[in-house]
């Protein structure tokens, strides 16, 4: 009954001890940076890729990984399983972008940015050329530790921090479309600076691409007010079904496979959807839903406003997260999933009173 797809959008900064556990996983980091930058220096081609449903911070990190290396004089390739929204195709250098389209991938290394396990870049998993050392640089605590190279630090706010950091570390150049790139990564995975993982260091990253040129404003025009009219649509959509438990405290909002085919649409334009819920006063636990299958398969991004754990929660139908935010499938229609999560958050809101 449950699927395993884990969310898309973890962003919330985890506990010291999960944080302590994710990190032995791992070598240390400087080891971690050292091995990357012999890669680096010793390979010409590298492909850059990431998950399913690519949010800001995957496209922009990538964007900016590949000013980095083309700079140095290696070839890269983009290379995500999905086409990225709207919104994230405005970034310059976004036409570089390659949805992947079948077929064996070549390159000599695999760098995979923003992705906590090998699962989540769908069908490229099965084309990654085979030989070719991979490279996992990323911010999620559930990260499986697949890489042969693995560079994983929940503490920053997203992937876009870290690249910037590597590429201080090693004097690599920053052109100005590179900044722009981690500022966007930054930007998007904080909320615009509003989640809890808006840390200094993520504001301290974010004032250094600005000092390095970076338009906050012309930044902000591309990523948030440029909304296509099939996103808007679809917004509207979901909020008009919006519903409130009688007490107030579980909200959602839906889409229907139907409301997708409706506005030529796809899941990536509901990116930022599921943080609606918990915006409205007096939800503690709220519940995007939406169905890629008609009443068959429905996608669930739950969100806390802190006192659920969201991801005890998704866990229960095999889904993950943090403590604020998780996601879950369910292997049935949307009003059946609804009816299923608002009996769990009843049952969760109780125990807690
Ligand atoms: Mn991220």
């Amino acid at each position: 009954m449950t699927g395993r797809k884990p969310a898309a959008d973890y962003y919330l900064p985890p506990s010291e001890t999960q944080v302590i556990r994710a990190l032995s996983l791992t070598p240390s980091e400087g080891e971690a940076k050292a091995s990357i930058f012999r890669l680096v220096r010793q390979r010409s081609s590298f492909l850059i890729t990431g998950h399913e449903r690519p949010d800001g911070d995957l496209v922009g990190t990538a964007l900016a990984l590949k000013y980095i290396l083309s700079t140095l004089g290696r070839s890269v390739r983009i290379v995500l399983p999905d086409e990225p929204p709207e919104r994230y195709r405005r970034l310059d250098g976004a036409a570089d972008v390659e949805a992947y389209a079948g077929g064996p991938l070549e390159a000599e290394v695999v760098v995979v940015l923003d992705s906590a396990s090998l699962e989540r870049l769908g069908a490229v998993r099965e084309a990654l050329p085979a030989g070719a050392p991979v490279v996992s640089i990323d911010h999620h605590l559930s990260n499986s530790g697949f890489g042969d190279v693995s560079w994983v630090d929940p503490t920053r706010s997203s992937t876009g921090e870290m690249v910037y950091d590597l590429a201080k570390a090693s004097d690599w150049p920053l052109p100005l479309p590179a900044c722009a790139g981690l500022y966007a990564a930054i930007v998007t995975d904080t909320g615009r600076f509003g989640y809890s993982n808006t840390s200094a260091g993520a504001l301290r990253t974010a004032a250094e691409l600005v000092e390095r040129g970076v338009s906050a404003e012309e930044m902000t025009r591309r990523l948030y007010s440029s909304k296509s009219e099939r996103e808007l649509r679809l917004l509207g959509r979901a909020l008009s079904q919006l519903r409130l438990s009688d007490d107030g405290s579980i909200a959602s909002v839906s889409l229907y496979a139907g409301d997708f085919h409706e506005f030529g649409a796809v899941p990536t334009d509901a990116q930022d959807f599921a943080a609606r819920t918990v915006s409205v006063a007096g939800v503690e636990l709220g519940f995007f839903l939406y169905e890629l299958e008609a009443g068959r398969r429905t996608k669930v991004s739950v969100r806390s406003s802190g006192r659920v754990d969201a991801s005890e929660l998704a866990a229960r139908f095999g889904g993950g997260g943090h403590h604020a935010a998780a996601g879950l499938s369910l292997e049935m229609g949307l009003d059946q999933a609804r009816a299923l999560l608002e009996e769990v958050g009843r049952e969760a809101l109780k125990q807690l009173r």
